[in-house]
């Protein structure tokens, strides 16, 4: 009888050690992260346009994976009837979403386009070693750098470009965010999308016509011309808003490029379930803003449980309405008056 009832305290006890560890807000570590070994085949991370990332990662092993990325200098829309020479990964602004797991080797590409001007090299923030990979990818117009590294920190991690002058690679619009995810992946989620803040600094006023100039002043004193999501104003709005339907969760990896302003993250109507502040394993719950510092990133995922429009905003607020971060996630489905109903 002793026996027995020493077995069930032992039992309880184990429980309460899980239940403790479930309930630490905690995504998961990986310790030893350099002795994982990896396996399989190798893969080549096919490019996908934000806000679409690439599927989830699930429970697979740790393998070799092959990013490809091109700087490229080309002209593009800022604002309606605005065009700028945007600098960028992948022709988008933010560039390609890169999607691997602890312990993955990553081989990185890095050419630069033929017609660009300026020599570009990536820093990426999930990278340990000089320069995030900065001095290893200095590459000129018309080559190719390639290197490879080993993720060892699971977590939500911008890159960006850091040739000299490394402000203006950033302002420009060389910047995108790498997912490196815990082992045994993320929690699973109906959507995923990818949004990230940046900022514009051009010689005319916002939203004056033609193509626009970088503005170096206004860059130095911090007085952006424009605060976008995804490159561009309005990039997130009419037929490009983000979409869900009632009961589902979704989860948005954000990234802020600055250069120079921290963001205060916002959907207008919803509260964030979980926000994994600043791109790293343990979270937070109930959160109404979470503020993104300028280089740094977050996971956060809310349920929708009402149909309707949800605005997305910077809520330093005139960035949204006037500079433009703003988007909209648009909700279909069944009304639920127990969680929201006008009386009169
Ligand atoms: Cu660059």
């Amino acid at each position: 009888m002793k026996h027995l009832v020493t077995s069930f305290a032992l039992a309880l006890l184990t429980l309460q050690a899980c239940k403790q560890n479930a309930s630490d807000g905690s995504a998961g570590k990986t310790e030893n992260a350099m002795e994982i070994k990896v396996s399989g085949e190798t893969e080549n991370q096919k490019a996908v346009n934000p806000p679409t990332v690439p599927a989830p990662i699930g429970d697979r092993a740790a393998k070799k994976v092959i990013v490809h990325l091109e700087a490229t200098e080309e002209e593009g829309e800022l604002a309606d009837g605005v065009t700028y020479k945007f600098w960028t990964f992948n022709s988008t602004v933010p560039g390609s979403f890169i999607r691997i797991r602890v312990g993955d080797e990553v081989e990185l590409h890095l050419k630069n386009a033929s017609n660009s001007v300026m020599p570009h090299n990536i820093d990426l923030h999930a990278v340990n070693g000089p320069g995030g990979g900065a001095e290893a990818t200095n590459v000129a117009p018309g080559k190719e750098a390639i290197f490879n590294f080993k993720a060892l920190n699971p977590g939500l991690f911008v890159y960006h470009c850091a040739a000299a002058p490394v402000p203006l690679h950033i302002a420009n619009g060389m910047y995108g965010l790498i997912l490196v995810e815990p082992a045994g992946g993320l929690a699973k989620v109906d959507r995923e999308y990818y949004i990230m803040q940046g900022e514009f600094y051009t010689k005319g006023k916002t939203d004056e016509k033609g193509l626009q100039e970088f503005d170096q002043d206004k860059g130095v004193d911090e007085r952006p011309t424009y605060v976008v999501f995804n490159g561009k104003k309005n990039a997130l709005m009419g037929a490009n808003a983000l979409q869900a339907k009632v009961g589902e969760t979704v989860r948005i990896f954000v990234g802020n490029a600055g250069p120079n302003l921290v963001s205060s993250f916002h959907v207008i109507g919803e509260i964030f379930d979980k926000v994994y502040a600043e791109g790293g394993s343990k979270f937070n719950e109930n959160v109404q803003t979470t503020v993104i510092p300028a280089g740094g990133a977050a996971m956060v995922e809310f349920k929708v449980e009402e149909p309707g429009e949800y605005v997305i905003v910077d809520h330093s607020i005139f960035r949204a309405f006037n500079k433009g971060a703003i988007g909209k996630l648009k909700v279909t489905g069944e009304k639920n008056p127990k969680v929201y109903h006008k009386v009169q």
